[in-house]
């Protein structure tokens, strides 16, 4: 049985190599991955580091449907980082890609291994300016409401648009709604 898709929401960041053409190289992978569909890219903000001192990140959000359970998506995330070649050394430490599932539908998962909304999403302007580009009102932990959040003393400091978003490889299924900013699977070229 096919289960109804689930509007969800991953969050890209590169410090290492290409940076963007990592965050391209992972909205193709995604967008291979069986049961997922991209939709909608944010655009690509230079980042200044959160954690030890190492490069500035490239950061954006895309935004998936999926006929894939929450677990199975975040393994599909973790593939896409193990495929580009990601080792894990440090925590928070620099990566050629990190791919996070910052939501899952309307869901709040605390399992080993799995915790959604991801328990960051709302500390980090690296992560809420882009995911605000696509998603007005998210999810976010423990029922917060983004009109309630106030981001530490550096704000918005440190978060500076970069590039346009990332293009949406096409796909046979229809894409949802559209906001203004972001890049949809019909602005791709060819698309
Ligand atoms: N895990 C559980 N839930 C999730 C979820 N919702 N999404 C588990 C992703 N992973 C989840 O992640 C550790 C484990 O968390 C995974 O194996 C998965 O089973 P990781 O990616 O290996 O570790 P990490 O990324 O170093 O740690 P974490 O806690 O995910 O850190 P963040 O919050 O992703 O921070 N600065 C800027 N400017 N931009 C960045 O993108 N990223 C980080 C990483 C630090 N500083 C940054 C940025
Ligand atoms: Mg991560």
């Amino acid at each position: 049985m096919t289960r109804p898709p689930v509007r969800a929401f991953l969050g890209l960041g590169s410090n290492l190599g290409d940076r963007l053409a990592n965050l391209q190289e992972a909205v193709d992978r995604l967008s291979r991955k069986g049961g997922v569909v991209v939709l909608r890219a944010s655009r690509v903000y230079e980042t200044a580091p959160v954690g030890p001192p190492q490069p500035d990140y490239l950061n954006a959000v895309v935004e998936v449907d999926t006929t894939l359970g929450a677990r199975a998506l975040l393994d599909a995330c973790l593939d896409v980082e193990a495929a580009m070649g990601r080792v894990r050394a440090e925590r928070w430490g620099p990566r050629r890609i990190d791919v996070d599932l910052l939501g899952y539908g309307q869901e709040h998962i605390d399992e080993p291994g799995l915790t959604v909304p991801h328990p960051r999403v709302h500390e980090r302007a690296f992560v809420l300016v882009p995911l605000l580009e696509l998603e007005a009102d998210p999810v976010l932990p423990g029922g917060r409401r983004v009109a309630e959040v106030r981001l530490a003393s550096e704000g918005l400091v440190g978060v500076r648009p970069f590039a346009p978003p990332p293009a949406i490889p096409p796909s046979d299924v229809p894409r949802a709604h559209h906001s203004p900013g972001a890049r949809t699977r019909t602005d791709a070229p060819g698309a």
